[in-house]
């Protein structure tokens, strides 16, 4: 690992500082997905795979976690392998968590808002992963709004993503990022999509067809001084969607007992992604998966774009 010179907390994998420092495409990749998203030995699995679909598409990619208090971007394989064998015994770590993590040296896996700020920092500008938090449903009694949408109103990072699953009210979130004035671009095709499946009832902001269009879209929004994200919705592959009455059952039940059992915070997010895989069998976890991959290519094409529309070094 190499110190950052943008930051005195961060540190860059060598290959990453040299990507960087050479105007090269980096794909930033989120690690609670590792920890909490997915379960041993398909979560640490899947990040391997994931980062081989990022440099197989032209990219370098920089799995981001805190460890023992350094922010770091680009992760080793036994990182990597080590929180995916800790599992959700490692600290969840959203944007309030960093401070926390820096200051006692700890170590956490990060949200999509705290993977946002790190990347960020280390002027990485598109990021792949599986689904954003939103607005919980019942948000109106229970505030419950994920801290990666208020990461996404400020934080200058491109998420490519499969929109998110429908644990939340989609159509909140919607209204919640437009409010923040975060577009959501609708990767070919004109719906929200809903992680599982490709239509979650909801349109998007604007439909682009290439990885040339977002990337151009990027860049218009950042030289206007518009300083926050934006959220490329990328439908997961039609051979491998899941109908949509496959996982509405999953999601009430599980929905139902973290009510019966009161979980809030930031436990509850973790407990209906575990709890919709179980009940979902196996399927589920195989989607998530092939959804993941196929965001880490799109991701890596706009990262490509991008660095394509930057002057020359
Ligand atoms: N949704 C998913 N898979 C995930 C997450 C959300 O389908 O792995 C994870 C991401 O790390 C996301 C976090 O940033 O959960 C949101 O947690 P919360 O709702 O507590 O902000
Ligand atoms: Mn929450």
């Amino acid at each position: 690992m190499t110190a950052s010179r943008l930051n005195p907390h961060l540190d860059l994998h060598p290959e990453v500082a040299a990507a960087l420092a050479a105007g090269a495409p980096v794909v930033a990749l989120e690690s609670t997905i590792v920890s909490h998203g997915m379960p041993w030995p398909q979560n640490a699995e899947t990040a391997l795979a994931v980062q081989a679909e990022v440099r197989a598409h032209g990219a370098v990619p920089a799995t981001i976690a805190v460890i023992d208090g350094r922010l770091q971007a680009g992760l080793s394989d036994a990182q990597i392998e080590r929180l995916g064998r800790a599992g959700a015994a490692t600290v969840k770590a959203s944007r309030r968590d960093l401070p926390v993590l820096v200051a006692q040296r700890g170590t956490g896996a990060t949200t999509v808002a705290a993977t946002m700020i790190i990347a960020a920092l280390a002027g990485i500008r598109v990021f792949a992963t599986g689904g954003i938090g939103g607005v919980h449903r019942g948000a109106a009694t229970s505030f419950d709004i994920s801290a990666d949408l208020q990461a996404l109103a400020r934080t200058a990072v491109a998420v490519v993503c499969a929109g998110a699953k429908s644990i939340l009210d989609l159509g909140l979130t919607l209204e919640y990022l437009e409010t923040h004035g975060v577009p959501v671009i609708g990767h070919q095709t004109d719906r929200l999509p809903a992680f599982f499946s490709r239509d979650s009832g909801f349109g998007v902001d604007v439909r682009l067809d290439s990885a040339a269009e977002i990337a151009a879209v990027m860049r218009a929004q950042w030289t206007l001084g518009l300083d926050g994200g934006l959220v490329v919705a990328n439908p997961i592959p039609a051979e491998f969607a899941l109908p949509r009455e496959a996982i509405d059952g999953a999601i009430a039940q599980a929905l139902a007992e973290a009510a019966l059992q009161g979980i809030i915070g930031k436990a509850i997010t973790p407990f209906l992604l575990d709890r919709v895989n179980q009940l979902s069998g196996g399927l589920s976890l195989a989607a998530n998966i092939q959804l993941v991959r196929h965001n880490a290519r799109l991701a890596a094409a706009v990262a490509v774009a991008y660095a394509g529309l930057q002057p020359k070094r």
